[in-house]
């Protein structure tokens, strides 16, 4: 064996399946990521993090596990790692995103159900997934219908703990969350053994939104018309963050972004200037799941944005710091992830607020609305996503998929369509 299998098996993972799915990994990795053209320098440690990605982070995990440290899982963007950070603990969002785990979820969930959510039970059913298995605790939410239930199982194999996300962001929500979120911090202070105060979190406050402001700035970056980076890559970069160390991640994307200035200044680009841009909007990314981006960078346009939460819905709010107690930073802090425009929210006004100022901001000449088959949430708010583009005169393509490839051809024709008519 070697030291990367030795591991895996130590923590009871499936070596054979396991296997295959690393295999299938590195020749789509070569054919999505590496045969891109021109690609910023700053790309090579997320090639190198991609390359070993069930190996070197993982081992990362373990130390600090040999040493007393916990390691806190979460699917969804409403979790405050915050707090994690605080209590010494690392949280790292788990991988949901290939169809490789799915057929042993649907060996127990409905087959209609959405991809993201088989894709995740499926790592733990068939003992795939490192990250979870390193983990102390895993953190689920109820923002849908299909998650919670499947938190339930999951609660079979391993501690869960499940965070009640509100339905309206009225008063009474808004105080149902404040108190979830100081019971979450209660929960990970007895996980941890550490207490959270105003130093600690203080800290992880500005360790986080330090990470925002530079996601932020990759953003505006990608303003620009020839466009610095590919949606690819930038997707990359936002999913691998969600898994990675905080400060090490802001240390990256730092230097990403003062390369992208410079390609900037020179007017250099991935895509010839005046390539079509296209904002993707809808149902997160999870890694390594880069279909809808390689569709349509491969017929020419260029992605500059994605509303959701792969993407702005990740680091566009801040934490105010510099708040001196603890219970006002609790508030601000809960205040801001309530600001999270998930459509699981009833109205989420602020979402199409958000796509139409995304797609001014960017510069894109076209929308794509991207729905997890089987998602009832986004998938209806799709109609008023499609209203209010239709209003603002930006054009607008729906389309739903899950993980297969099954409809790759027929996604490109229809992409290649809708970039014609821009
Ligand atoms: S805050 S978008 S990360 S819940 S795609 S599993 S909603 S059926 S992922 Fe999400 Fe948090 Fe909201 Fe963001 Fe259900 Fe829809 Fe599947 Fe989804």
């Amino acid at each position: 064996l070697t030291a990367n299998e030795q591991m895996w098996s130590e923590l009871g993972i499936d070596l054979e399946s396991h296997g295959q799915l690393m295999n299938a990994l590195g020749p789509i990795y070569g054919e999505i990521y590496l045969s891109q053209k021109n690609r910023p320098q700053g790309m090579g440690f997320y090639d190198f993090v991609v390359g070993d990605i069930h190996g070197i982070r993982v081992k990362e995990l373990r130390e600090h596990a040999k040493d007393g440290g916990k390691v806190v899982a979460t699917y969804c963007v409403f979790v405050p790692e915050e707090f994690c950070w605080a209590a010494g603990a690392i949280p790292v969002s788990l991988c949901a995103g290939t169809q490789f785990s799915v057929p042993v979820a649907e060996e127990v969930l409905p087959r209609n159900t959405c991809a993201l959510i088989k894709s995740s039970y499926g790592f733990k059913l068939g003992r795939l997934c490192p990250y979870v298995q390193v983990s102390h605790l895993i953190v689920g939410e109820t923002t849908c219908d299909g998650k919670k239930k499947m938190f339930e199982l999951l609660a079979e194999q391993q501690p869960v703990y499940v965070m009640e996300v509100p339905n309206k962001r009225s008063t009474a929500g808004r105080a149902l969350w404040q108190q979830e979120v100081r019971d979450f911090k209660a929960k990970i202070e007895e996980l941890t053994g550490n207490e959270i105060t105003v130093e600690n979190l203080g800290e992880a406050i500005k360790k986080v939104n330090a990470r925002r402001r530079e996601f932020r700035r990759l953003s505006a970056l990608r303003a620009a018309d020839p466009a610095p980076i590919s949606g690819k890559d930038a997707l990359l970069a936002t999913q691998v963050s969600m898994y990675d160390d905080v400060e090490r991640q802001t240390q990256m994307i730092t230097a990403l972004n003062d390369e992208l200035e410079e390609r900037v200044k020179k007017g250099e680009g991935v895509a010839p200037k005046g390539a079509k841009r296209i904002l993707i909007s809808g149902s997160p990314m999870a890694i390594p799941n880069w279909k809808l981006h390689h569709i349509v960078e491969s017929s020419g346009a260029i992605i500059v944005g994605e509303e959701s939460c792969t993407g702005s819905r990740f680091y566009n709010e801040l934490i105010p710091e510099g708040i001196g107690n603890l219970e006002d930073m609790l508030t601000a802090l809960a205040d801001r992830y309530l600001k999270t425009n998930c459509a699981c929210f009833t109205p989420n006004t602020e979402r199409l607020d958000d796509i139409i100022k995304m797609a001014r901001d960017l510069k894109a000449d076209g929308i794509i609305h991207y729905n997890l088959q089987f998602c009832h949430t986004y998938a209806n708010e799709a109609v008023q996503v499609d209203r209010a583009l239709a209003e603002a005169g930006i054009p607008l393509l729906r389309v739903e998929t899950d993980y297969s490839d099954e409809d790759a051809g027929q996604l490109k024709t229809r992409i290649d369509a809708f970039l014609e008519m821009l």
